[in-house]
């Protein structure tokens, strides 16, 4: 149940399967430190305020301004942490594959071509200063477009539907690739599981 206590969602995979992409140490870490971090905070931040433990993760993001004063940045940054680690261990996979035909032309129709989508992709990931994320996002119109948030933030409260997220905080990272961001997003590519990101369009 994606509600208060909120628990940390299992893998799709194993630790090391999506080697050497993203490396095993690096996936161990991120997913039972840095993920389970965000849930426990979350519920920390939570366990004091019983009226809002029927809400979803996506229900208290979209509604950060009316939330407690005094919790409102621990649920941005826990339940932004939380809910984007889950959309991101979903959008990779050992068994990549290319985009549908009729996702690739939706993906022509916006950005040109593939080899574009990627290259508009890779600069919003690294002209993110510091730590956040990149996105393909829709509008309500189903329009495709790019993003990128700082620290936790969620394109859920601009009103757009998250489809690919890429972590480019350094913990995502570091391990493999130092201070090669550049290195790890080209081969973050290879790993996109595009079956789910169409799911998450229609
Ligand atoms: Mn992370």
């Amino acid at each position: 149940m994606n509600k208060y206590p909120f628990k940390l969602e299992a893998l799709p995979y194993s630790y090391s399967a999506l080697e050497p992409f993203i490396d095993q140490e690096t996936m161990t870490i991120h997913h039972t430190k840095h993920h389970q971090a965000y849930v426990n905070n979350l519920n920390n931040a939570l366990e004091k305020h019983p009226e809002l433990h029927n809400l979803t993760l996506e229900e208290l993001l979209t509604r950060l301004d009316n939330l407690p004063k005094s919790i409102q940045l621990a649920v941005r940054n826990n339940g932004g942490g939380v809910y984007n680690h889950n959309l991101f261990w979903k959008s990779m996979t050992p068994d990549s594959s290319l985009p549908s035909d009729s996702f690739i032309n939706k993906i022509n129709d916006t950005f040109g071509s593939l080899e574009n989508f990627k290259s508009e992709f890779k600069k919003a990931a690294l002209g993110r200063f510091g730590s956040g994320w990149a996105w393909l996002v829709s509008d309500k119109d189903k329009k495709l477009m790019i993003i990128s948030t700082p620290n936790q933030d969620t394109p859920l409260e601009q009103g757009l539907v998250p489809l690919l997220p890429l972590d480019v905080w350094e913990h995502a990272y570091y391990l493999k690739y130092q201070n090669r961001r550049n290195d790890y997003i080209d081969n973050w590519f290879e790993i996109i599981n595009w079956p789910a990101i169409e799911n998450r369009y229609r």
